[in-house]
């Protein structure tokens, strides 16, 4: 075993020694740390200063009960929690997640991966993440409403605006982020941009809705431009039904391509003919007003089919994975790409497994990770944060301009780092342009 290799090795022993059992914050350490061990074999300062071990190591966990009453009057507890990662490039920042899944594990990935991925959008933001294994299924809203003022009761106390900005993210949308803030600015007395994603009447931004879906969709036509491609006629298989997914329906019809599928929890429709405009405005009335399943969808158009199941047996040119991590397999990827599949853009974070991505990279397809591919959400909710500071609010055509100038830029930043000799690993490209800002900043800090 080379030298690399081995100080790898025992890296990850160490990792996995110090938090045992959380095996999605192992596997995201591990796809950055192997991308980063070549990177400073030639430079031993990052040795030195043990950068990468401080930066696997969250800077602070924070766990609470959240005691909440349902529409019966029975007292519910759930667990909150907010991992505050790295703040060395800014305030900490990230969003909240409530899914019955979530656990420790879960949100030390998802906080570590935010760390590379704000540094990306080279905004001054840190990165975090929280929430609670709360489930809003099924839930009315005054039961919501109950429950984010018990969790906001607590959190209150670790965030502030020039602290910790937190965002939606799985199961915390519109609603979610209104109850939230509404609960913040009543215990501090304080009208300040503390969350992001905001409504428009209380200091949101324009385009925020739509970022992440809409930079996943841009990521992808600044890699196919590149080889002199786009995504005019493509079929395009998308997973999830969310807010990431249905803004990338919308890009990619903008963009001339046509989308076949869309998921949820229980499975997946295909539609052959697209998901047109007014398609996809009833997907959204579906799925964010009246939180209906995407089954309902195939009820509606006979059109569309409705499966148990995950999408990427369809055919398609290019899949954009926009529902949760761990959602390709290697066979299935290999199903992608014997289907003819030539680009993968993750809007999800983490969508796809180790030996996923090994076949991706194996084929050489553009395969573009979700801490560059969806880093737009985060990148307009630091333009919001901008704004509110500054008391100000940007046009439309002023946002959506930035948000494309940041995925281009990102692009050209995973192409700088990831250029090889016949391709580019923009699995690479992404981490090592992640890890020098915020390595870099540490370095200045010395022993912190
Ligand atoms: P939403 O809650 O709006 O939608 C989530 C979608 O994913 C739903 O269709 C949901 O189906 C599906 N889903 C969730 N969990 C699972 C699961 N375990 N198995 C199958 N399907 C699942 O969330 P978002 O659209 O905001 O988030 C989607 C992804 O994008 C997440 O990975 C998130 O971290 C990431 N992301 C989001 C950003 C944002 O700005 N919102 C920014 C960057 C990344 P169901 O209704 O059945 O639960
Ligand atoms: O994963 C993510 O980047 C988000 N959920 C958005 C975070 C944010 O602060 O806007």
């Amino acid at each position: 075993m080379d030298k690399t290799a081995e100080y790898l090795q025992r890296f990850m022993n160490g990792v996995k020694k110090r938090s045992p059992g959380e095996d999605e914050f192992h596997q995201a350490v591990s796809e950055v740390a192997a991308t980063i061990f070549p990177y400073i074999a030639d430079k031993p300062i990052y040795h030195k200063m043990q950068i990468l071990e401080r930066m696997a190591e969250p800077d602070r966990v924070i766990m609470f009960r959240v005691p909440w009453t349902d529409d019966k009057g029975n007292i519910r507890n759930q667990r909150g929690y907010r991992v505050q990662f790295n703040n060395s490039i800014g305030p900490y920042k990230g969003g909240l997640r409530f899914h019955p899944s979530v656990n420790l594990s879960v949100l030390k990935f998802l906080g570590f991966e935010q760390t590379f991925k704000n540094s990306l959008t080279g905004l001054p933001m840190g990165g975090a993440k929280g929430g609670s294994d709360f489930n809003p299924k099924g839930k009315s809203d005054i039961e919501v409403m109950r429950f984010c003022q018990s969790f906001m009761t607590e959190l209150y106390r670790h965030i502030g605006e020039d602290t910790d900005v937190p965002a939606g993210d799985i199961g915390v949308g519109a609603r979610e982020i209104g109850f939230l803030f509404g609960q913040y600015k009543r215990i501090e007395n304080r009208f300040v941009g503390v969350l992001t994603g905001k409504g428009m009447e209380f200091g949101g931004s324009k385009i925020r809705t739509e970022a992440t879906g809409y930079g996943t969709v841009y990521f992808m036509e600044n890699m196919l431009e590149r080889k002199g491609n786009s995504i005019e006629g493509k079929t395009v298989c998308i997973s999830g039904s969310g807010n990431v997914a249905s803004y990338a329906v919308e890009k990619v019809n903008h963009l001339g391509g046509k989308v076949v599928t869309l998921s949820d929890s229980s499975g997946f429709i295909h539609d052959p003919e697209g998901i047109s405009p007014d398609k996809l405005a009833y997907l959204i009335d579906l799925k964010q007003v009246r939180r209906g399943r995407i089954k309902q969808f195939a009820d509606e158009y006979n059109s569309a089919t409705f499966q148990e199941g995950r999408p990427w047996n369809v055919p398609c040119d290019i899949a954009l994975p926009c529902a949760t991590q761990n959602e390709i397999n290697e066979e299935e990827a290999l199903t992608l790409l014997r289907n003819g599949c030539i680009g993968v853009s993750e809007g999800a974070n983490m969508p796809t497994e180790l030996e996923g991505i090994h076949a991706f990279q194996n084929a050489k397809i553009l395969y573009a990770p979700s801490k560059a591919a969806n880093a737009g959400g985060v990148a307009v909710s630091g333009l919001e944060m901008s704004q509110n500071s500054a008391r100000i609010t940007w046009s439309e055509e002023e946002l959506e301009k930035l948000l494309k100038d940041t995925m281009r830029t990102i692009h050209d930043s995973c192409v700088e780092f990831g250029e090889r000799k016949d391709h580019v690993d923009y699995l690479a490209g992404a981490n090592i342009a992640g890890f020098v800002k915020v390595a870099d900043a540490m370095l200045s800090f010395g022993h912190t």
